[in-house]
């Protein structure tokens, strides 16, 4: 087992890794920019250093100031946590090649999934069930147009290189279909420097589930059921919940064996997530994530596993800690995510938190990074805490929500705990009846109570 790892993130994930490695005995390094040198995972950690200037660029994506880091401090392992570096090919390759121990999957694997025309491909070939689409990339309006008219308007215009929403052009009918499509390339290059787009059926309502997968690296892999993420505002997710009240066990334990299936096939190793759109009770692909996600404790909370542990286990060479027949889903699970932002506008809210008090009780945990005191800065991700709640049914969880909203203070700055409480008495989503356009229209009608 690994004697030091290096924790290459900030905020509450790299608070939620130092602690799975302490529990495992293994000392931490914290990296931090001058804006956070008084961050809680930089007190907590065994070892600090500072690896630049506020811009992220400068710091928590600065490769040379890391791996410097990493030999300062003779760590042997390095946790990306998500976002920044966690999914960057060559950053995890420069790691192996300083013999330090990358913990997520093979930088092949990383690569693969980030180009989403050879994730596609490769997800196909592994025998997920794909959006109708073009075959590979589309080079030439004469062949967007022959797929788009083989398919049926509308159709998806998506670069090969983006993801998470970015890169994608609606087109409703054919006369649009040749300015979509150059705007697209063009657009694409720009923001990616790769022009490369591939063309799918236009999803109109569709639920985004995403099924949690986990690998050995050698040819075992498991699935530990999915997480419904149709709640989201711009593609940010605002709340996540599993199980998905969307599916049944039959149309889980089906997708979920395709999924473990596939992951064993490849030999991956480590986290992913497998991302779905779910319409009229058909999945579809869209992309694989390669890293552990912030919505990762919903799982941990059904399946009693944790997550970062597990990786830790699977990169020092270790075997999963549990196989298929072992991964049992309890209850119910939903994750608020509570951002520095104003509930109504969604402008950021830094600024100084005069007073926070962490919400608690039966089947309520906050992944936070806070304390009274901090001052959260203006330079990075919004996301203050992940307050998350499990019970039985998801009726109780709900429930269980309210109160812990109730619960939770955090003064002297704005942010998104009355978007949750609203969220919370509103019937669509206590009948669980949304789709990944519900959020935005809510948010669209007049006079919100919040
Ligand atoms: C789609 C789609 C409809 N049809 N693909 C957005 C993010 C990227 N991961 C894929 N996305 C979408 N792909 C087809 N063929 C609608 C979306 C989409 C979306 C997907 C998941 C979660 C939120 C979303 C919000 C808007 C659009």
């Amino acid at each position: 087992m690994f004697r030091k790892i290096l924790i290459a993130n900030r905020g509450e994930i790299a608070l939620r890794i130092l602690r799975a490695a302490r529990e495992m005995g293994i000392k931490t390094v914290a990296v931090h920019s001058t804006a956070d040198a008084t961050a809680k995972h930089v007190r907590l950690a065994d070892e600090a250093i500072c690896i630049g200037p506020p811009p992220a660029s400068d710091s928590y994506l600065n490769i040379p100031n890391i791996i410097a880091a990493a030999e300062i401090a003779q760590a042997d392992a390095i946790h990306p946590g998500y976002g920044f570096l966690s999914e960057n090919a060559r950053f995890a390759e420069i790691v192996e090649e300083h013999r330090i121990t990358w913990i997520g999957p093979s930088p092949d694997h990383i690569r693969t999934m980030g180009d989403k025309v050879e994730a596609k491909r490769t997800a196909g070939a592994l025998g997920l069930p794909l959006v109708p689409g073009s075959d590979g990339a589309v080079e030439t309006v004469d062949e967007a147009r022959a797929v788009a008219e083989k398919f049926g308007y509308p159709v998806l215009v998506k670069a090969a290189a983006g993801g998470g929403g970015r890169g994608m052009k609606v087109v409703e009918n054919a006369a649009m279909l040749e300015g979509a499509f150059r705007q697209a390339r063009q657009e694409a290059k720009a923001a990616f420097g790769h022009d490369a787009v591939y063309i799918e059926k236009y999803l109109s309502n569709p639920r985004h589930i995403e099924f949690q997968v986990f690998g050995d690296g050698k040819g075992a892999a498991i699935h530990l059921g999915e997480r419904d993420c149709s709640l989201q505002r711009r593609h940010q997710k605002v709340l996540e919940e599993a199980t998905s009240p969307a599916l049944g066990e039959v149309d889980r334990n089906r997708m979920g064996l395709i999924c473990a299936k596939a992951m064993a096939d490849m030999k991956y190793r480590g986290a992913g997530t497998i991302e779905f759109l779910w319409e009229d009770g058909e999945f579809y692909f869209i992309e694989m994530n390669t890293r552990l996600q912030v919505e990762h404790p919903v799982t941990e909370l059904l399946t009693g596993m944790d997550l970062v542990k597990e990786q830790i286990r699977v990169a020092a060479g270790m075997p999963l800690s549990k196989t298929q027949a072992d991964v049992h889903l309890k209850g119910h699970a939903i994750e608020a995510r509570i951002n520095a932002e104003d509930p109504q506008t969604f402008a950021p809210s830094p600024g100084l938190v005069n007073e926070f008090h962490a919400a608690g009780g039966p089947g309520v945990r906050i992944d936070s990074a806070l304390y009274s005191g901090y001052r959260v800065p203006p330079t990075y991700d919004s996301l203050i805490a992940k307050l998350i709640v499990h019970a039985d049914t998801r009726e109780e969880a709900i429930a269980r929500m309210k109160r812990a909203l109730e619960e939770m203070v955090v003064s002297g700055i704005k942010t998104t705990i009355p978007l949750h409480q609203r969220l919370m008495d509103e019937p669509d989503f206590i009948s669980g009846d949304y789709s990944i356009k519900w959020l935005e229209a809510l948010l669209a009608k007049k006079a919100p109570q919040v």
